[in-house]
């Protein structure tokens, strides 16, 4: 069911600090997008066959902002990509895993998502994605 880790994605302040660090390791940061109904901006930073996804709040009421604000920046989510989204979505529901999301919304680069709750998942956001 799943293919690869898509994106791992790191809650930060700012993604202009940030991207620094990445710089330095010989990474390009690329990708830049708002997705405006999660009140995120999100910048891509591809390493191998994965990405590292930077997540920046647009606004204080930002799910992004109030996950910094309980537990400081780091590791937010991990997305894990699928070829078909609703059947994976209608296999963990059949084996008890609780959903976040039923039904898949948009994510970044047109990408649809959903999130899985992390009573389900040993405390871990997990995403799970499908391209295009
Ligand atoms: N890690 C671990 N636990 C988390 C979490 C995280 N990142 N985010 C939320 N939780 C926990 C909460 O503490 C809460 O736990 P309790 O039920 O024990 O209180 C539970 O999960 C549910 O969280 P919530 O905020 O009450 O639930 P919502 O339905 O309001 O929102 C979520 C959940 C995950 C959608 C939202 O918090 C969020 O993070 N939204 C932004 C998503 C995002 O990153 N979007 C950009 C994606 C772009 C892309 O990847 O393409």
């Amino acid at each position: 069911m799943l293919k690869k880790v898509n994106h791992i994605g790191i809650a930060v302040r700012s993604i202009e600090e940030a991207k620094r660090f990445y710089e330095v390791m010989g990474l390009q940061v690329e990708g830049y997008e708002v997705v405006e109904e999660q009140k995120v901006k999100v910048a891509f930073v591809p390493v191998g066959e994965t990405r590292i996804e930077l997540l920046e709040p647009t606004s204080e009421d930002s799910p992004v902002a109030k996950f910094i604000a309980k537990r400081g920046e780091g590791i937010h989510h991990i997305a894990f990509e699928v070829d078909d989204i609703e059947k994976a979505l209608e296999v963990l529901k059949e084996n008890g895993v609780r959903l976040i999301d039923e039904e898949p919304r948009r994510g970044a680069h047109g990408t649809r998502i959903a999130f899985l709750h992390p009573k389900s998942t040993n405390g871990v956001l997990i995403e799970i994605c499908q391209e295009g």
